[in-house]
């Protein structure tokens, strides 16, 4: 490597240089039978990143890509690196007026989507001020592609400092709209260096990725791990849980959220034979229920290591993969998320700003190199999340015990966490307010055996006028991403007040805890 390149602090530098020295192995592997190369990696993201390099955009021009997932689109992800622009991840589910919100806010110069979906985006995206709108298909058709293979397939990376802009991503909010949280070369490249060595990453080690790659855990924990690893990828555009108990036995990782361990259980064929030859099961994102780590651990003879982690500070604690510390075995504990990760300082807070000692529950802070540096021009949001020693404070409510594992025992901010996903009712409630007929709505998370949690939304309706509950979640269907619709609504007279008229959620999640609620 060059002495240029090694001063290069660019993520993707640090990515290309832990690929295999076979660089005709196989990467990335699809259910379709389609094999990709380590080879085919570096000359696609470089025929990308010089298309881009092409447009010749000012450093830190936002890339945003709302794509369905595919490998292409990972190598959009990896080229937007390699040229130094900012990526901008988009759920597919986002609905136009999310996107809309998404796009002025953050003024992307490139945007890239399906094409079944570029008249409408396209629009959007030109009358917003975007420069550049491709496409990209899920069978590797669109403008994006047919662009980039008229360029070189070498490409110099762009040279980047770990401070540098590589990506935003949007997290919702208790109040107002999403929030990008900013994350930096290094913030990712320090994440994915930790993680590599805490979770004893191998060589031979297979990942099954299973996930979307719209968030933190599939882009970046999931693929900075494989690729610093130099480790090939069973790829699955969607996860199916019993196409995912049979990839198991050409692999050794899995990472998911609780909702992907829970169907698999579903499955008779998950168990021991299945999963013999997997060197560890991964869970995160949100909470695991204790009767799926010891049910796991039933099944399968393996005993899954939860992590915790956010958009904001990506991974800070983990349970452990090797024995603790030096020479002292630590058993993975069902109900904890584990340790710190070295480097990152947690500590829980009270209400007055005081450090809470060992064992007393509060809020947790962090403080480190992976935790972002603020969110995208909005200043005053980011100094209200911050302390005034630079600590982060995350919302999540927790405790330390005296062996040092976290566990988080429940959140500040009004949010529910629906197979993986945040939902913020505040959000909703807006949408739901907005519908003709509705004077005011409540969304409460309530427990589900599948996605974790589920939403249910309480409306009241304007004098006079008679809803159905079926037509409000339709019409919040066109206007929301589906993930965000509560999965139940009842229309009733009144919600339940405290003495400031301040409705009493608690009591709505109460109330409506089984899917029988009362329907008024
Ligand atoms: C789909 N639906 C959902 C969800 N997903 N509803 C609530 N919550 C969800 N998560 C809707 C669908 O649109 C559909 O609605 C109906 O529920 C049934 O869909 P189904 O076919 O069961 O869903 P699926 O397509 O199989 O998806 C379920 C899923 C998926 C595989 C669990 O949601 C998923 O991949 N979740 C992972 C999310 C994730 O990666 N989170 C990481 C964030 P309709 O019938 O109306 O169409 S990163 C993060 O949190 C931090 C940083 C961290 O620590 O990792
Ligand atoms: P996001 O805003 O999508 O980055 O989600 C971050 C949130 O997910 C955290 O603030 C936690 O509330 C939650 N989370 C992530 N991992 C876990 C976990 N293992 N257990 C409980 N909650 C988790």
């Amino acid at each position: 490597m060059s002495v240029e390149a090694k001063l290069n602090m660019n993520l993707f530098v640090a990515l290309r240089a832990a690929f295999p020295a076979d660089l005709d192995a196989v990467a990335v592997q699809t259910e379709e039978g389609l094999a990709y190369t380590w080879r085919d990696l570096e000359r696609a993201t470089a025929m990308v990143a010089n298309l881009l390099d092409s447009l010749d955009l000012p450093p830190d021009s936002r890339v945003a890509v709302q794509v369905e997932k595919s490998v292409e689109a990972m190598v959009v992800y990896l080229a937007t690196l390699r040229a130094g622009l900012v990526y901008l991840p988009l759920n597919t589910a986002y609905q136009s007026a999310e996107l809309d919100y998404f796009i002025e806010n953050a003024a992307p110069a490139v945007v890239v989507c399906a094409s079944a979906r570029f008249g409408a985006i396209s629009k959007q995206a030109f009358a917003r001020g975007v420069q550049y709108v491709f496409t990209l298909n899920e069978d590797r058709t669109g403008s994006l592609l047919e662009r980039a293979a008229q360029h070189s397939d070498l490409h110099q990376p762009a040279t980047r400092t770990p401070k540098d802009l590589a990506a935003i991503l949007y997290t919702s909010g208790t109040t107002g709209r999403s929030k990008g949280a900013m994350l930096s070369h290094g913030n990712l490249l320090s994440n994915a260096q930790v993680l590599k060595d805490y979770w004893g990453w191998q060589r031979g080690d297979v990942l099954i990725h299973a996930l979307p790659i719209f968030h933190v855990h599939g882009l970046f924990v999931a693929i900075h791990g494989a690729l610093l690893n130099g480790s090939k990828m069973l790829w699955m555009d969607r996860f199916e849980p019993r196409r995912a108990i049979a990839l198991m036995a050409q692999a050794t990782i899995f990472m998911g959220v609780p909702t992907l361990y829970t169907r698999m259980l579903s499955e008779p064929a998950l168990d021991r034979k299945a999963a013999a030859g997997m060197r560890l099961f991964i869970a995160g994102s949100a909470p695991l229920l204790l009767d799926t780590f010891e049910a796991w651990r039933t099944r399968t003879g393996h005993t899954i290591l939860e992590r915790y982690g956010m958009s904001e500070t990506l991974m800070l604690t983990s349970n452990p993969y090797l024995p603790n510390g030096i020479g002292k075995p630590t058993a993975r504990r069902g109900g904890t998320v584990g340790l710190p990760l070295p480097g990152l300082r947690l500590r829980v807070g009270g209400a007055d700003g005081q450090v809470l000692p060992t064992g007393e529950v509060g809020g947790i802070e962090v403080s480190g190199p992976s935790v972002f540096s603020g969110y995208w021009r909005m200043p005053e949001k980011t100094a209200e999340e911050f302390t005034a020693d630079g600590f982060f404070k995350t919302g999540d409510v927790g405790l330390i015990d005296a062996q040092g594992f976290v566990s988080i025992v429940g959140r500040s901010k009004d949010l529910y966490i629906s197979g993986g996903y945040n939902v913020y009712p505040a959000e909703i409630e807006g949408f739901m307010n907005a519908l003709p007929g509705v004077l005011e709505t409540a969304i409460v998370g309530v427990p589900d055996p599948d996605f974790g949690e589920v939403g249910v939304a309480v409306v009241i309706a304007k004098p006079g006028v008679s809803l159905q509950a079926a037509d409000l979640l339709a019409q919040l269907k066109t206007q929301v991403a589906r993930f965000k619709v509560p999965k139940r609504c009842y229309v009733v007279a009144e919600l339940p007040r405290n003495a400031m008229g301040k409705v009493q959620k608690n009591l709505l999640r109460a109330r409506y805890a089984s899917a029988n609620g009362d329907t008024v």
